[in-house]
């Protein structure tokens, strides 16, 4: 794999130049997490890098750190050392939504890509008000605009159709298809938006069959849909984060949470209520600030070495309870960098720690 297919062309190359000086490397950013992020360097190298602080305290908000989708600039490390980002190129493109709930914060949902793909049904999801915010939001974010009538198998080909024309005739810059992901019908029409080196950004609610889509165009499957999750016993997997995938084919997709699942892995409350049964034998921990990994007396740990609680289960909930405290260092650590920048600039800082607040509350989560 060359950068060529990851989107890089001579204009970035040349927004990149005083960066090759100072001997970094250009990378694409394919995945974000709440301590790092995951990017593709040339030579099909896939690393995971961490955020310099200068760019944390240039940041006046989270739409201004890097995202998925973004070129950067990464000094690469070694033995001991991480991988930094230490630089941001300008977009070309910028797909935003405002934060859920009344916080006026923007939050990127994909940047540098050529076509956002709003995919919906003629059934439960068909929304016409919805769909003019996000044409509103596509427009704003200079890509283009495809819609996917998707499950087309469940309804008369005549309700799928008409819902098409109604979406069309709120805007002509948009295309309109009418699919089924699980049969793979009418996804032909993408490949004309998946040319080696562009990016599809792929949005709409939960269970429209995004994650379905790209697994048809990945091939085999990439990530869980629709049956039962064997980990968390959960009734359907939902995208948690949001991914970029390269397809063997050429092209990029990035596949995005719907709206209800944005919320769920960030909070504390709803891990305990989902792993119930670990919550009550931790009560029978010896110690009450038990970590449930090396402590002495963990009713949990015993519980898996005497075969009455699943490994599995137990693992996943560490790593579950792992993510919620990294996400947690990760706003303390915002909020530091805020109160710093505060000092330099009171009154925008004072609206920014407000909203970061705000959404907080918003999640339910943390402090
Ligand atoms: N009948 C039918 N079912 C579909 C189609 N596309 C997806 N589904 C089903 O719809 C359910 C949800 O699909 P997903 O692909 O997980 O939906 P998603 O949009 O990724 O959902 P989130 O990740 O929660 O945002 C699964 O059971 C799929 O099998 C389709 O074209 N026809
Ligand atoms: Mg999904
Ligand atoms: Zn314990």
């Amino acid at each position: 794999m060359s950068l060529s297919e990851l989107g890089w062309d001579k204009q970035w190359q040349s927004a990149f130049k005083p960066y090759r000086a100072k001997g970094w490397v250009p990378a694409r950013l394919i995945r974000e997490s709440p301590i790092n992020y995951g990017a593709m360097i040339a030579e099909d190298e896939e690393i995971d890098a961490i955020l310099c602080g200068k760019l944390w305290h240039d940041a006046a908000c989270d739409a201004d750190l890097p995202a998925v989708g973004d070129w950067v600039a990464v000094d690469l490390g070694g033995e001991n050392r991480p991988h930094v980002i230490r630089a941001l190129l300008p977009r070309r493109t910028c797909f935003l939504r405002k934060m859920p709930g009344n916080s006026s914060q923007a939050q990127v949902i994909g940047a540098n890509i050529d076509c956002v793909a709003v995919v919906t049904d003629a059934g439960t999801d068909f929304n016409l008000r919805r769909m003019e915010r996000y044409f509103m939001l596509i427009s704003r974010s200079k890509a283009k605009a495809l819609v996917l009538v998707n499950k087309s198998d469940l309804y008369p080909l005549e309700q799928s159709q008409q819902a098409a024309a109604e979406i069309s005739a709120l805007w002509a810059d948009a295309k309109v298809h009418v699919t089924s992901a699980t049969r793979g019908e009418g996804l032909k029409v993408l490949k004309k938006f998946l040319r080696k080196g562009e990016t599809l950004c792929i949005v709409g609610s939960s269970g429209v069959g995004k994650s379905t889509l790209v697994n048809q165009l990945y091939g085999d499957d990439w990530q869980w849909t629709g049956e039962v999750n064997e980990t968390t016993g959960r009734g359907r997997h939902t995208t948690t984060s949001r991914e970029l995938v390269l397809l063997d084919q050429g092209g990029m997709l990035i596949d995005n949470p719907g709206m209800r699942e944005i919320q769920m892995w960030t909070d504390e409350e709803t891990l305990r209520g989902s792993f119930a049964d670990i919550a009550a034998l931790a009560t029978n921990c010896k110690y009450a600030n038990c970590n449930h990994r090396m402590d002495d007396g963990c009713a949990i740990r015993a519980a898996v070495e005497a075969g009455e609680l699943e490994r599995g289960r137990y693992e996943n909930f560490l790593n579950l309870e792992n993510e919620i405290a990294a996400l947690k260092k990760r706003a303390e650590k915002r909020q530091m960098a805020v109160e710093r920048w505060a000092k330099r600039n009171s009154v925008k800082a004072r609206n920014l720690a407000d909203r970061i607040q705000l959404e907080r509350d918003e999640r339910g989560d943390i402090s």
